[in-house]
């Protein structure tokens, strides 16, 4: 048995873009090829409602995060993929975890700043504990490892503080401290309009952001306006100090051509964005086409993805049942 796991998941709140990609997907496929990981993938509907959302389109977009990953290389015979609200446990645990939850700490959790904006009062109870979902989806498999993007790095921490919260209050050894990997080729891809905002979901502006399903055009037109400066690529990275934008456009180079920054700047010294923003286009819809056509040839029989998903579900329920079980027991529950 793998003496590690690993557990993260993407919210099916719009298509996935090149912050999720680079930030914490291909991080995942880079686990598929270590042995001694156990890895769990879930499509966290339960999350996606905590804000607006479409419930006639719900059901299709969780198919289509679950077609992105598998398209991305999620291998269903080398993970497990399902969806969240498939495994009930997830939503059990939560409410025991929230008997423990601060309320203090929560309302320190920029996300829920961020989402929550001005009208704190008015948002709701989901948003609100959305990082106890989170540490319930984390702490039912125990595992052992979350590759997220740097946004979640905060909620991680609140996840290893509710599970010595919990081991500390009864006195038992029940839930592990799970270590946030944050080694995507690009933990915090910037908006494509304002280099101090993360690319985003659900930012307004589709311009924003990349989604993997863009097509060539798009992608050029997305790049094309996206905003720069005028000063020609330095030589080095210290040249892009105090230039957000310029930065984000070569730390996607980079990522997308899995070259470092530092090589990247070698080889475009000098050049102006005018220069810069094709090259990077090229690279952009050479790594995306092969996804996206994937994706599409997966989409067109949803089969091969419904059927991943109950698999991996059921093999998800086998072990969430036992750790809620354990949980309700240590708590006192008449079991
Ligand atoms: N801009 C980003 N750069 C790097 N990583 C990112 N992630 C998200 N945005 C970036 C990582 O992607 C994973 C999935 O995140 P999520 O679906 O749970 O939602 P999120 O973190 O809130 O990301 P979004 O795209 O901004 O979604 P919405 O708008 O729906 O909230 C996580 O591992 C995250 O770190």
């Amino acid at each position: 048995m793998a003496k590690n796991r690993i557990l993260s998941g993407m919210q099916p709140t719009s298509q996935l873009h090149l912050g999720n990609y680079l930030g914490a997907l291909k991080n995942w496929v880079n686990f598929q090829e270590k042995d001694d990981f156990e890895r769990l993938f879930c499509v966290v509907d339960l999350h996606a409602i905590t804000v607006d959302y479409n419930p006639a389109q719900l059901a299709q977009a969780t198919r289509e995060i679950a077609a992105a990953y598998m398209a991305s290389g999620i291998d269903p015979k080398k993970s497990s993929l399902f969806v969240q609200s498939h495994v009930p446990e997830h939503s059990q645990l939560m409410w025991l975890l929230a008997t423990m939850a601060q309320m203090g700490k929560l309302e320190r959790m920029t996300q829920f700043k961020d989402k929550a904006g001005k009208n704190k009062e008015r948002a709701g109870l989901g948003l609100f504990a959305y990082p106890v979902l989170m540490a319930a989806d984390i702490l039912v498999y125990n595992a052992t490892h979350v590759p997220v993007g740097e946004d979640q790095k905060q909620h991680l921490e609140l996840t290893r503080d509710l599970a010595a919260t919990f081991n500390t209050r009864y006195d038992v050894e029940l839930f592990v401290q799970p270590e946030p990997v944050i080694a995507g080729p690009a933990p915090r891809v910037m908006s494509l309009r304002d280099g101090t905002q993360k690319m985003s979901k659900s930012a307004d502006s589709d311009m924003t952001r990349i989604n993997l399903t863009d097509d060539a055009d798009t992608i050029a037109k997305k790049i094309k306006k996206a905003k720069t400066d005028a000063d020609p690529l330095p030589e080095t990275l210290d040249g892009l100090e105090g230039r957000a934008e310029a930065l984000n456009l070569v730390t996607l180079y980079a990522a997308l051509s899995d070259m470092s920054k530092e090589d990247v700047l070698k080889q475009h010294a000098g050049q102006q964005f005018g220069a810069f923003k094709p090259a990077l286009t090229e690279v952009a819809v050479a790594h995306l086409a092969p996804i996206t056509s994937r994706m599409n040839e997966l989409l067109s029989d949803p089969a091969q993805i419904d059927n991943a998903l109950r698999d991996g579900a059921e093999h998800a329920r086998s072990i969430a049942s036992k750790t809620l079980a354990e949980a309700q027991k240590t708590m006192g529950f008449f079991v």
